[in-house]
């Protein structure tokens, strides 16, 4: 029987999917396994002073996981180094904040062969393996050192960075080669597959054809766009519920009749918070009519904080929010409401569909299922308006959103400004079209593509 073995960093599927977890992967991938007769393989998150390669098969939230735990090196060098200090920051166009440091190399490296040493025993002949994300691009060249004749594809959740941006890399040319292990390597984006193909051609003297085959470094694969989506169905089932119910009239009745606009982020530098406060400071200058008419609900989950870039932007934000309630609170108005902290999925849900307008702005990223979940939990009869980033990879699918620059706060402010005022017939037509590619284009859609795409894909090693 063919089984689908899905790896990734972290192996995390929502215990109790109402509640959910912050982070789209995690999300992402626990749908699409949980029918699934596969296993899903990764970091349990945990380290111990010596790495033993020992693995904890269970059952979590109806999906069957196998976790290894690392050690603390391995936690500070791979995962808190390579991953997020120095693909991260590069991959989102931040090379202000990549570190190079030759402990990050070897540590990211000797994961990625810990990884695949203990994976090897358990992939049987006729599995199709499934790798997602940053952490792990070199993979499945250690998979095939140790005689993997398998199907193996890579997914990228994170934009893949211009030719001229990942050159600043050390050993770039290898990370690179190291993909085309994969059969099938794919992207959210038309933009991040097409910059791939650009390094190919321009910068390893390699072939693209038009249907995504590849040819370069003596290998050859094929690349692909595969834009991720919600899981529609399960999102419906969480608006509907009590919960969401309790958030959506506790936040309308707070409202006291002003219009409310929403973002919702893990707290990182790539969704662009700090313009975003910015933007409506300039919403606030530059429409006197809006004063004490709207209010805006920032949450923004804690992530990463081991990382020092995460602590300055949490300082950063604070003070931002201080200074403009500061300057245009009254006794009965806060302008900005500031929440650093996580909530439950299905109250997530009720608290978007409370929303007039959802504010998605990041500077670069992948996709944004934020983008996708504020569509999904409004009411058809009075929907909300989204804003969106035209560099968020939602931005190639969602049209009828309002798309800015992120890094425009006049942009940014007429934009809210707009959607405050939108007449109800144009929120419903763009809401309309937005919902449809939400549903369609859904997280069962993108599994199924890329998986019947890398089950088409000839092996690397045929
Ligand atoms: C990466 C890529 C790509 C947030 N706060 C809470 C909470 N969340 C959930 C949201 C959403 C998820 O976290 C965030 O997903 P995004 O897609 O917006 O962003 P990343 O975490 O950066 O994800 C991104 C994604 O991978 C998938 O490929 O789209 O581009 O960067 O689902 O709802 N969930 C709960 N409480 C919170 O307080 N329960």
């Amino acid at each position: 029987m063919e089984r689908l073995i899905v790896v990734s960093n972290r192996v995390n599927p929502a215990r109790d999917p109402a509640a959910g977890s912050a982070g789209g992967l995690a999300m992402a991938l626990a749908a699409a396994l949980r029918e699934d007769q596969g296993l899903w393989f990764g970091w349990s998150g945990e380290t111990r002073a010596n790495f033993t390669g020992n693995l904890s098969i269970q059952q979590i939230g109806g999906v069957t996981v196998a976790l290894v735990d690392l050690d603390e090196q391995d936690r500070l060098e791979y995962y808190n180094g390579y991953a997020n200090r120095t693909l991260w920051p590069l991959f989102h166009y931040r090379p202000d904040l990549v570190a190079f440091e030759r402990s990050y190399d070897e540590g990211y490296e000797r994961v990625n062969l810990r990884f695949a040493q203990t994976l090897r025993p358990l992939i049987q002949d006729n599995d199709m393996i499934w790798v997602q994300d940053y952490h792990l691009l070199p993979l499945a060249r250690e998979l095939r050192r140790l005689g993997v004749r398998n199907r193996i594809g890579f997914f990228l959740h994170i934009p893949w960075p211009s030719r001229r941006l990942i050159a600043t890399l050390p050993k770039h040319r290898e990370l690179v080669a190291a993909l085309l292990d994969y059969d099938l390597v794919g992207f959210q984006t038309l933009d991040s597959r097409d910059a791939f193909a650009e390094y190919l051609l321009h910068n390893a003297s390699g072939d693209v054809s038009p249907d995504g085959e590849v040819r370069a470094f003596g290998k050859q694969s094929r690349i692909g766009a595969f834009p991720i989506g919600i899981d529609a169905d399960d999102f419906a089932g969480a608006v509907a519920s009590e919960q969401a119910t309790l958030a959506f009239e506790r936040t309308r009745a707070s409202l006291l009749g002003r219009k409310m606009i929403i973002g919702v982020d893990r707290l990182d530098y790539s969704k662009g918070l700090e313009e975003r406060f910015c933007a409506y400071e300039q919403l606030l200058m530059d429409y006197p009519d809006q004063l004490e008419k709207v209010f805006f609900l920032q949450i923004a989950t804690p992530s990463r904080d081991e990382v020092d870039a995460y602590q300055d932007i949490r300082a950063r934000l604070e003070g931002l929010s201080g200074r403009i309630n500061g300057t245009y609170a009254d006794i009965d108005w806060v302008p900005i409401r500031y929440v650093n902290r996580s909530y439950r999925r299905d109250f997530l849900a009720g608290t978007y569909r409370a929303a007039h307008v959802g504010l998605v702005t990041p500077l670069r990223d992948g996709m944004n299922l934020v983008a996708k979940e504020y569509v999904a939990a409004q009411d058809p009869a009075d929907p909300g308006v989204l804003i969106l980033s035209e560099l968020a990879g939602a931005a190639e699918q969602m049209r009828d959103a309002l798309i800015v620059n992120p890094f425009s706060r006049e942009d940014v402010a007429e934009a809210m400004r707009k959607a405050l005022v939108m007449p109800h017939e144009e929120r419903v037509a763009r809401w309309t079209a937005l919902q449809e590619g939400v549903q369609r284009d859904d997280v069962k859609a993108w599994r199924d593509r890329f998986v019947s795409t890398l089950r088409a894909s000839r092996t690397c090693q045929a």
